[in-house]
């Protein structure tokens, strides 16, 4: 076991890949550009939360990532644009809509870019790299998949709902039976993203949902292979502390998984392409059972209050991404 105080490092790898859901890989990020140059890194997307409403397409997690990376996400909420309005929201509730999922005016702009991108023949590659380049993103933002994809949930009654459906318009309140992704079988991943794995020197999975957000980039056919088949090491951050997700519902949705929700649950999920985990300070007890799973192991903080605090956790999963 390697206990993490971050070292002080000054040959941290280049090529970096960082696999990402939304609010927690958005603030870990944050922390990685801290120490390693923007230049040298490659964010794989979920897109598994992606659905259409109001019109338009909304891909939750690589705006997050986007409006986080460049400055302008609203902090309080964790999505959304900082100081958006409201304008087109409450004019569909005011004409009797059940408008339940909140886009913001120029974030349901965005969404209507994207929009009319796609239905002009772009791929969601090419609209997230034109959506970057407006919002001045460093880092390289990849997709997982440009094929139309979308987390189901399938609730105990044997309902089968969209995941934005449970999450924010039943707030996670049903019971869950099982989690999949829809259209994985014929999908294919986005332009880039498997030489991104095959080349890289480090990959990190940021500290998101095992099964909605890292679970889903999995579910498409040769992600996960890439990653086994990368020379590069792996490794992850627990979202989970002290048996419960730092945010989400990871705790409704890891029982359907089959898995405990536990650091050591969440290392199960992903032991498949992980080398190294990196839990938190009050789960070092479960550090054995984590070295059982065959991976090695950090203890360190990884709750992410400052930027200096993701920094730290940064360097932590970069050091144990080098080559023993
Ligand atoms: N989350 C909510 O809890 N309620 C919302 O109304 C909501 C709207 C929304 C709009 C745009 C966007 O990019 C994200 C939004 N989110 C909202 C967050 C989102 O549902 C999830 O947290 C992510 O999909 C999970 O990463």
């Amino acid at each position: 076991m390697k206990t993490g105080t971050a070292a002080d490092h000054d040959k941290l790898p280049a090529v970096i890949v960082v696999l990402a859901g939304g609010v927690g890989a958005a603030r870990y990020l944050r922390g990685v550009l801290r120490v390693v140059s923007p230049d040298d890194v490659t964010i794989i997307g979920n897109t598994g939360d992606d659905f259409r409403i109001y019109g338009v397409h909304v891909s939750p997690d690589l705006d997050i990532v986007t409006y986080t990376l460049t400055g302008r996400i609203d902090e309080e909420k964790g999505w959304g644009l900082a100081g958006d309005t409201t304008v087109l929201l409450d004019e569909m509730r005011a004409a009797g809509l059940n408008a339940w999922f909140h886009l913001g005016d120029r974030d349901f702009g965005v969404c209507l870019a994207r929009t009319e991108m796609l239905a002009a023949g772009a791929s969601l590659s090419d609209a997230t790299a034109r959506i970057s380049e407006r919002f001045g993103l460093a880092p390289r933002l990849l997709p997982m998949t440009d094929d139309e994809v979308g987390t189901r949930v399938v609730l105990a009654n044997g309902e089968d709902v969209h995941f934005q459906e449970y999450w924010v318009g039943r707030k996670a309140a049903d019971p869950v039976r099982s989690v999949y992704l829809g259209g994985a079988d014929t999908s294919r991943p986005a332009p880039g993203v498997v030489d991104a794995i095959a080349s890289a020197s480090a990959i990190l999975i940021a500290p998101s949902n095992p099964v909605v957000s890292i679970g889903t980039i999995l579910a498409v056919p040769g992600i996960r292979e890439a990653l086994t088949a990368s020379s590069a090491r792996v490794v992850g951050v627990s979202p989970i502390v002290g048996g419960a997700p730092v945010r989400g519902m990871a705790d409704k949705l890891m029982p359907a998984a089959g898995a405990p929700v536990t650091a050591v649950g969440a290392a199960l999920l992903l032991r498949d392409v992980l080398d190294g985990y990196v839990i938190d300070l009050v789960d070092e007890n479960l550090a054995g059972d984590v070295e059982a799973l065959g991976l090695d192991v950090a203890v360190a903080q990884t709750m992410m209050r400052t930027v200096e605090d993701a920094a730290a956790l940064a360097k932590v999963a970069l050091t144990m991404t080098e080559h023993r």
